[in-house]
């Protein structure tokens, strides 16, 4: 087999509504890179319930998120779009992971962190292995590259780890080291109400987030609520240190407008938040709007959906099937 030297795999939770930090950290530069990448793109429902999830929703939200991708311009001709649960060899090379990583590795993991709080006894054992899992998305279609939002730089980090230990441990030249693509001016959209906090679907409050499918009031209704301080604008980004709610505002607009935080500053040097909040509802709904329509558009008609869901699935398994039956062979599984 040759392997790829330009193949993208990239994934997103279907937990709920997307949010303009998914669209902005990750989901923009899935549809851009597809000209340059052979892509595989997945719902990562596995990932999904490693927190408890109502199974009605996750389906629906399943269907709701491979809609959103299609209606931001991933192209199912050009790319896999596909939900990780159809696609067994992720969990197969994923046990062959958890024997690879090691309890220190996952014990440095933040977002393990994070996500567990002060009552880590209580959290699953897949919320543990969440990263190993990840690696075996990746390294499932020996992808090269994998675009995502800055908080996943650590997970992609262990997932090199996990490739060059595998390698090493057999001594084998088999898994590539991937390299994130951490792209754009919004790496990392915090949330509305906390500048110290990343905007997330599972945030309690639905004020901390633009959902991809908000109404153009309802938007302009959470950035104008949307927590700032009481200084103007500065001229320049060195004047948004310590502002973090600011600064967040401010890459979120850089980000949306296809500029520098820098030149979106140059405009509104000295200006009001209330001037600059009513400028970034509208630009967000100027981008936003036509997805959303897009994507009621497709919900309207699931069946095509769920038929490009299935031919995703079908070529990510043809991708990935090869792959698990050299990784067995290289462990030593025989093939009855
Ligand atoms: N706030 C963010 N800023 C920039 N990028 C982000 N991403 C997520 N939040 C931000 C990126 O979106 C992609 C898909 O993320 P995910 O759904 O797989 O998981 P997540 O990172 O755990 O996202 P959430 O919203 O916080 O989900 P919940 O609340 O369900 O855990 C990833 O590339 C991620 O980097």
């Amino acid at each position: 087999m040759t392997k790829p030297t330009k193949r993208i795999l990239s994934g997103v939770q279907p937990t709920g509504n997307l949010h303009l930090g998914n669209y902005l950290g990750a989901l923009r530069n899935w549809v851009r890179l597809q000209q340059e990448y052979e892509c595989f793109y997945c719902l990562v429902d596995l990932h999904a319930i490693t927190v408890q999830q109502d199974p009605a929703a996750l389906r629906a939200s399943t269907r709701d998120g491979a809609a959103a991708l299609l209606a931001m311009g991933v192209d199912p001709k050009k790319s896999a779009v596909f939900v990780q649960s159809n696609v067994p060899a992720h969990a197969e090379l994923g046990w062959i992971f958890n024997c690879i990583a090691r309890l220190g590795w996952l014990d440095r993991m933040t977002q393990f962190k994070e996500k567990a709080g002060k009552h880590k006894e209580r959290s699953t054992v897949g919320l543990y292995v969440y990263p190993t899992l990840m690696a075996a998305d990746i390294l499932v279609y020996l992808a090269t590259h994998v675009p995502v939002g800055d908080d996943q730089r650590q997970h992609l980090e262990l997932t090199r780890d996990i490739a060059q230990s595998f390698n090493s441990q057999y001594g084998v030249e088999y898994f590539p080291l991937p390299e994130a693509l951490i792209l754009g001016e919004a790496t990392r959209v915090m949330s509305l109400r906390d500048g110290t906090k990343k905007m997330s679907k599972s945030d309690e409050s639905d004020y901390t987030r633009i959902n991809l499918t908000d109404t153009p009031d309802l938007i302009a209704q959470k950035i104008r609520k949307a927590r700032t301080d009481p200084e103007p604008l500065p001229g320049s980004p060195a004047g948004l240190e310590s502002r973090a709610e600011a600064k967040n505002l401010v890459g979120i607009f850089a980000a949306l407008s296809d500029r520098t935080p820098a030149e979106v500053l140059r405009d509104y040097d000295g200006a009001q938040f209330s001037k600059f909040k009513e400028d970034l509802a509208e630009l967000t709904t100027a981008k936003i709007g036509p997805i959303t329509t897009e994507m009621r558009r497709l919900l309207a008609d699931p069946g095509y959906v769920d038929s490009v869901l299935r031919d995703g699935a079908e070529r990510a398994r043809a991708a990935a099937d090869p792959i698990v039956r050299d990784v067995k062979e290289i462990v030593g599984f025989l093939r009855a």
